[in-house]
């Protein structure tokens, strides 16, 4: 029987299931999905309980909380988009819900005041290009996928990181993490003076690129190269590459976990604008599109929202959490944690253990994607796959199950499941070119300053993990110059806090930088609150961090 993977990832695989073994051209996660320990009964402030006893107790905590002191807040452990359907009876019920992203927001919103909506590049058109740019994607870990593509063509790779992809590519730049900015401006600036623009397509759609040469002539060459570590050689070799090709620019979320994310994906934006790259056959720039574009929702969303980022969860009587491990994965878990703290009930609905599933006083297990219906699309590509129901589970509840408990028991709509799978699978997902009507220029620069005393933190995807799903990480990676030893146990402290790790050398990370992958326990102690000035999204590279000796 078919399916496709659940999880909050750029490939959204079919997934075969037969005789109890999942199979397809599926990664590790997949491959040893079962072997994961789910949460299989319920539990009210540590004591097992059935699952009966479980929603009635879930039904008199919200009937003992005026809905305006209920917060519901969704994470993205499974992708499916009935997911939403919790969402309808929170909505309904007048709880308040969240809004921000904890992962792509800033490079959207930065897409979205260039090129005015987020239409991501075809993956049939990357296939065409005979250059690709990874900037800020690493895709041997998240996005294995899209490398059979890959063959013949030139692969320019932009990353403080020397990940696989970089080994392999014709030119890798390891740039300072965040400068990406400024290489962005001074490729247009060196392209212009070349007479390498699409001048053509510039006078049609962004007829200020004059203006905005001007502006990139405000940046000084040579000490603006000397600290992002970049050389005029590497300029020079990236537009000798680029020049007259079909060019594929591949952005992920690697550029903009900064409060400046959005001027960094605009100034990307930018120079495949200078290319002339939108609109024509096996050019564009990708990033993380709308996975929903072509999709209306058949549920009730209206609601009062506070942002995803720095959620003041003390403010709420309740805290409903689905799909989520924010103590682990929002940004600056200390206050997280103290935040939590105050909230008289804290409900966890969730497949596996974890920080959050530990504090919270019901927990309510889910069925895994194969014991229930639903369909999915992708960030990444076009695509509507159905998830039915593959086999039976005697433990958990489905999204659509308990939004139908709740809903009787407070009254709300709601339709048949199917009629909600119906309405998903007729909507109107298509390809769509990636043009644009009218770039808009950024017309200033101001950028945050960066501290060179302190270490950058790079805290990128895990192989083996989903973010905190799977088996998760628990090493710090550093370069051999630093002085400390394999396994020293090291603390990592920046402005916010701090988390005490094994060593792992590196040579492949830059010797200004400490990377930590995400799902890693303690990471975010290090990273802030912050929201991005753009795109009310998490910024969880903008603390920079120095590293002690425990000994
Ligand atoms: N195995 C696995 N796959 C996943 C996930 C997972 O947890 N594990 N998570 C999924 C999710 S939720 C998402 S959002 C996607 C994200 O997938 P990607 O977009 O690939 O994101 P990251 O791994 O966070 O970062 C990508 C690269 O950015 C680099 N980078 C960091 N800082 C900078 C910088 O300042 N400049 C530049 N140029 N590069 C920088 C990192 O070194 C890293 O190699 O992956 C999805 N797929
Ligand atoms: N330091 C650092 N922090 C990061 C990031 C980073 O790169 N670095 N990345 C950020 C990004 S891009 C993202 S997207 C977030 C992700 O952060 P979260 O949205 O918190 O996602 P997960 O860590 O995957 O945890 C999801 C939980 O969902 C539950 N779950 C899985 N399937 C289902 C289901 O079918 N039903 C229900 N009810 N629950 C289910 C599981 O119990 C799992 O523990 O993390 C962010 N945090
Ligand atoms: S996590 Fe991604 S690569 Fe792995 S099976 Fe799911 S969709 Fe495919
Ligand atoms: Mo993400």
């Amino acid at each position: 029987m078919k399916t496709a993977c659940p999880l909050d990832c750029y490939d959204a695989c079919d997934v075969i299931y037969n005789d109890g073994v999942i199979s397809g051209d599926l990664c590790p996660h997949l491959h040893h999905y079962e072997k994961y320990q789910q949460i299989t009964t319920p539990t009210y402030k540590g004591a097992k309980i059935s699952l009966d006893e479980a929603l009635n107790k879930l039904k008199e905590i919200l009937k003992s909380s005026d809905a305006k002191d209920i917060l519901y807040y969704k994470g993205s452990g499974n992708f499916g988009l009935m997911q939403e359907v919790i969402e309808h009876f929170f909505s309904s019920f007048g709880a308040t819900l969240t809004d921000g992203s904890l992962c792509d927001g800033a490079g959207e919103a930065g897409i979205v005041e260039g090129r005015g909506e987020n239409i991501n590049m075809p993956i049939s058109e990357i296939a065409k290009s005979e250059v690709v740019i990874f900037w800020g994607r690493n895709p041997h870990t998240t996005n294995s996928h899209i490398l059979p593509l890959l063959k013949d063509k030139k692969i320019i790779v932009i990353d403080p990181i020397k990940t696989k992809i970089a080994k392999m590519a014709d030119l890798h730049i390891q740039i300072k993490p965040r400068g990406d900015f400024y290489l962005a401006m001074l490729l247009s600036r060196f392209l212009y003076i070349e007479g390498g623009c699409d001048i053509e397509f510039l006078e049609e759609f962004a007829e200020d690129y004059e203006d905005f040469y001007e502006l990139t002539q405000t940046i000084r060459i040579k000490k603006t190269l000397d600290k992002i570590d970049v050389s005029l050689g590497d300029i020079g070799d990236l537009l000798a590459l680029v020049e007259n090709k079909k060019v594929a620019i591949v952005c992920g979320v690697g550029i903009q976990k900064y409060r400046d994310g959005a001027d960094i994906m605009r100034a990307i934006d930018a120079f495949g604008v200078n290319l002339g790259l939108f609109g024509k056959e096996g050019c564009g720039v990708a990033y993380l599109g709308n996975s929903k574009d072509g999709i209306t929702s058949p549920f009730y969303t209206k609601a009062k929202r506070v942002c995803k980022v720095n959620t003041e969860f003390d403010k709420f009587k309740s805290v409903v959490i689905q799909g989520a491990n924010p103590l682990s994965q929002m940004p600056d878990t200390t206050r997280v944690k103290k935040s939590l703290a105050k909230v008289e009930n804290i409900i966890y609905f969730g497949l596996y253990e974890n920080e959050t599933s530990k504090i919270a006083d019901l927990v309510i297990p889910a069925k895994d994607f194969l014991s229930k219906n639903d369909i999915r699309s992708s960030y990444s590509y076009s695509c509507l796959k159905e998830m039915p129901k593959v086999k039976e589970s005697e433990f958990g509840v489905s999204e659509y199950d308990l939004s139908r408990f709740l809903c009787d028991e407070f009254d709300i709509e709601l339709k048949s499941e199917k009629s909600y799978i119906e309405h998903f699978k007729n909507s109107n997902v298509v390809e769509k070119k990636q043009t644009i009507s009218e770039f808009e220029f950024l017309d200033t620069i101001d950028l945050t300053k960066v501290d060179k005393h302190k270490l950058h933190l790079i805290t990128p995807k895990s192989t083996k993990s989903l973010n905190s799903q799977f088996k998760r990480d628990d090493f710090v990676y550093i370069n051999s110059s630093l002085g400390y030893l394999e396994n020293e146990c090291i603390k990592v402290s920046s402005d916010n806090g701090s988390v005490e790790l094994k060593v792992k050398i590196s040579d492949d990370v830059r010797d200004d930088c400490v990377l930590i992958y995400s799902g890693t326990k303690g990471v975010n102690n290090l990273t802030s609150s912050f929201v991005s000035y753009s795109g009310k999204s998490a910024c969880y590279q903008e603390n920079q961090v120095i590293l002690e000796s425990l000994d």
